[in-house]
């Protein structure tokens, strides 16, 4: 296959290893661990994998023990996130240091591989063509939960066939709780076979006291912040539009802070922050109109918001719309679907209750279809194909020119909108992210040469130098605590919104006043990958401020 110049390097990368990750390891076992929460329910839950130590890796001084050759299976769960490849291939390296005759299997298309027993072997040859790249498509990825007792025996046959004698599964905070589950249920009946887990999202909400950061968010964020600093430049040189830039991130806000951070837009939106405030989405369209006629009283008719993908579920209005939508279309499907198309709003209008009818009246007539009619298999509205960036674009409209009829001057508004997602997901991954990457991967072979299961791979330290990263291994259920689902209390990882006490929010409050009035725009530019370390190997503002003293 053709390769870009950049590709070619990029293959030739050796990503940087944490100190001891460079030699013979030894295992350090810190104290017991209990779940952040619910303690009694999640040890009930997990009799055999519950209240495990915390494991560090330090280099081994002493000679090298001659072990047996391992085979492992490695699934991607999940959407995709830049660095995965690195952590298959830092699995590989591990495992063929332990043993030249150890094998890596990975399964195809996320869980669903484990279960229908799709896989292929990753050979030296795979594994060098996706060094340092972005994707998952080595073995693809996919949502399929591994959630049934049914699914993990059809696994265990697999596996058993295969002599594995551990499952890497590299996901999120559902697809990691539910590897702990896996991990106990095959611990429960004596399985010979270890599960190991690996935090991804770009989301950046798989983190905790353990868990600094997950991967994927580094260079995702770099990626949107670049684009968004390239607008911002065409915005400070045309000096005409107002640009609405959605960001995903599903519920959570980091991603929008992180490039709020990194490149001081006028207005960035935090649905935590929105949730907190109880505000409506009048009050969030008041506060952007604002803004927008401050500026342009001082001649500046431009400007750029941005939106996090999840903030309409937190407006609680909106919530309260939704939660009425999805079960009144749940019950009245069928005549709902007999009105006429262009009847329809008017149909819905009349059935809500008073609030949410008002409510629903007030949205532009694209998003009102929208939440009627976009609905997932399970009859909910699909909260990320809502158009939030055109929705706020046009209702900041109608605003101002209300304003303007009371006699205010407000300028000219002139809205555009992006939504940026899918772009930076499958980048190829940044230092940081490579580096991060490999180093899970390989703490990960650690964690199958300690014998254990039930582990999470952790880097720790992440603001210092590579080298001086700690890897090892943190007690899955040590992050578990006990949440309603689907009606049920649940176990599960506890998902990190963005903390609005936290200092990377703090920082950020304390600057957007004059980010707002003022035009202070980063143009961050792209992601460099050869260079020095103050160019190449920063981690993200978040990561840093974090970690800041
Ligand atoms: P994960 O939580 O699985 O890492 O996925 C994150 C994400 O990229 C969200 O930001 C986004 O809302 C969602 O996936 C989109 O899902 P899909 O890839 O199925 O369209």
């Amino acid at each position: 296959m053709k390769k870009s110049p950049l590709q070619i390097a990029r293959g030739k990368y050796a990503p940087k290893l944490p100190k001891a990750l460079q030699a013979e390891v030894k295992v350090v076992l810190g104290e017991k661990t209990e779940s952040v929460r619910d303690q009694e329910a999640i040890k009930e839950l997990f009799p055999n994998t519950y209240g495990l130590p915390k494991l560090t890796f330090e280099v081994n001084e002493g000679v090298k023990e001659e072990q047996k050759p391992i085979n492992v299976g490695v699934i991607l769960s999940g959407g995709q996130a830049p660095g995965g490849h690195n952590v298959i291939a830092g699995i590989f390296d591990g495992v063929k240091k332990i043993h030249k005759d150890g094998k890596l299997y990975g399964f195809l298309m996320g869980p669903d591989g484990l279960v229908k027993h799709n896989y292929i072997e990753l050979t030296d040859e795979i594994i060098d063509e996706y060094r340092n790249t972005g994707g998952f498509d080595i073995i693809g990825s996919g949502r399929t939960k591994l959630e049934e007792t049914e699914q993990y025996d059809k696994g265990l046959e697999i596996i058993k066939k295969l002599a594995i004698d551990a499952l890497v599964i590299i996901g999120g905070d559902d697809s990691n709780t539910n590897a702990a589950v896996l991990a106990e249920y095959y611990k429960s009946i004596n399985a010979p076979v270890q599960v190991i887990g690996c935090p991804k999202t770009i989301d950046g909400d798989l983190k905790n006291e353990q868990i600094e950061t997950s991967f994927g968010f580094d260079t995702a964020t770099k990626v949107y912040s670049e684009v968004i600093g390239n607008i911002q430049r065409d915005c400070n040189s045309a000096r005409k539009y107002w640009h609405f830039i959605k960001l995903m991130g599903r519920s959570a806000s980091h991603i929008a802070l992180e490039c709020a951070l990194q490149v001081q837009p006028n207005i960035a939106i935090v649905s935590e922050e929105v949730e907190a405030k109880n505000m409506s989405l009048d009050d969030v369209v008041t506060y952007i109109a604002e803004i927008v006629a401050k500026r342009a009283a001082k001649g500046e008719n431009f400007g750029t918001v941005l939106i996090p993908e999840g903030l309409i579920e937190f407006v609680p209005a909106m919530k309260a719309l939704i939660a009425e939508l999805n079960d009144f279309l749940a019950h009245n499907e069928e005549e709902f679907k007999a009105v006429p198309s262009n009847e329809q709003r008017e149909y819905i209008i009349s059935k809500l209750s008073a609030d949410n009818s008002k409510l629903y009246a007030s949205l532009p007539a694209t998003v009102a279809r929208q939440l009627s009619l976009d609905r997932d298999p399970h009859g909910n509205v699909q909260v990320s194909l809502i158009e939030t960036e055109k929705l706020l674009g046009e209702m900041v409209g109608t605003k101002l020119a209300q304003w303007k009829e009371e006699g205010k001057y407000v300028g000219k508004f002139s809205p555009l909108s992006h939504f940026f997602g899918y772009e930076g997901r499958c980048a190829t991954p940044s230092n940081f992210d490579a580096d991060y990457c490999y180093a899970l991967g390989r703490t990960a072979a650690c964690l199958i040469s300690a014998g254990v299961t039930g582990y999470m791979s952790s880097v720790q330290n992440l603001t210092a130098p590579a080298e001086e990263w700690i890897a090892g291994g943190i007690p899955t259920t040590m992050m578990m605590n006990m949440e309603r689902r689907h009606g049920e209390m649940k176990p599960v990882i506890q998902k990190a919104l963005v903390e609005l006490d936290g200092k990377p929010f703090q920082y950020f409050a304390s600057k957007r006043q004059e980010w707002a009035e003022n035009t202070c725009y980063i143009y961050p530019g792209p992601i460099q990958y050869f260079g020095t370390p103050e160019l190449c190997d920063q981690p993200s503002e978040t990561l840093k401020l974090e970690q800041s003293k």
